[in-house]
């Protein structure tokens, strides 16, 4: 592992005014380890972020005391303009977020984006300055056919062929067969992928950059399954969908890494 901790809170497309209103305010009073003799974010470890739906981000930002940052769940390719329905990475950064999620599986499988496309926007928000949560994970049928690895591979090379820079980059691995459906990856599964992609990124960036980039797990975590994966080496966080909407079980998993 790379000894510094990363969790995210990926609500997707879920809450209302209210409920995001009470789950800040959860998360605010929530005790997390890493308050603990800490001043300043950058070096919280755990670091945290939440990515509430882009029209909660502003109420997020503004809301949550600084020991937890946001994140988008997606940013546009390029400088804003006529795009209708997008958002850029210059809006993004006016309004305080510091990180984007890109390449999460259901913006890969279900709206369709492919690897280049997820590269390109990767490139864009990195050159402008945000955090980048890239995203890599197999379907079910690629694991059965034996295709894991070489499907994160391609992925993570889409990554690899454009980004300027992995200071600023999490790799989140996440087993499509595991996200929403309660089935975590075992504490086998995961790490076995995690040492394949930082050998990966040995061979193909650099050396520091695989020991330095954290590797993070997501797909079905929550307040009762992170502990058994958090002892794991080579496992640097999580992202977690369904159980980041309740404050509590959210401090669960953050604490449950340090
Ligand atoms: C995977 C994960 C968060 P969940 O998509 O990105 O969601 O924890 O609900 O499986």
């Amino acid at each position: 592992g790379s000894g510094k901790f990363f969790v995210g809170g990926n609500w997707k497309c879920n809450g209302t005014k209210d409920s995001i209103t009470k789950l800040v305010s959860d998360l605010n009073s929530a005790k997390l380890e890493s308050d603990v003799g800490i001043l300043q974010p950058l070096f919280f470890n755990p670091y945290v972020v939440v990515a509430p739906p882009f029209v909660y981000l502003d109420q997020v930002t503004s809301l949550l005391t600084d020991r937890i940052e946001v994140s988008a769940q997606n940013s546009w390719i390029r400088k804003g303009g006529a795009f209708t329905g997008e958002i850029s990475v210059e809006q993004l950064k006016d309004i305080g977020c510091k990180w984007v999620i890109l390449g999460h599986s259901e913006r890969r499988h279900v709206i369709g984006e492919d690897d280049q496309f997820i590269g390109k926007k990767a490139a864009f928000a990195l050159n402008e300055g945000l955090g980048v949560i890239a995203c890599i994970g197999e379907l079910l049928e690629e694991r059965e056919a034996g295709k894991t690895f070489d499907v994160c591979f391609q992925q993570l090379k889409a990554f690899a062929d454009v980004v300027p820079s992995w200071d600023n980059i999490v790799i989140a691995y996440e087993p499509v067969w595991a996200i929403g459906t309660g089935k975590v990856a075992t504490p086998q599964q995961a790490p076995e992928v995690h040492v394949a992609v930082r050998d990966w990124l040995k061979k193909n960036v650099s050396e520091e950059v695989a020991s330095k980039t954290r590797i993070i797990y997501g797909g079905s975590v929550n307040g009762s399954n992170c502990g058994e994966l958090a002892k794991e080496e080579d496992i640097d966080g999580f992202l977690v969908g369904g159980a980041s909407l309740k404050g509590p079980e959210f401090a669960t998993i953050v604490n449950s890494v340090t």
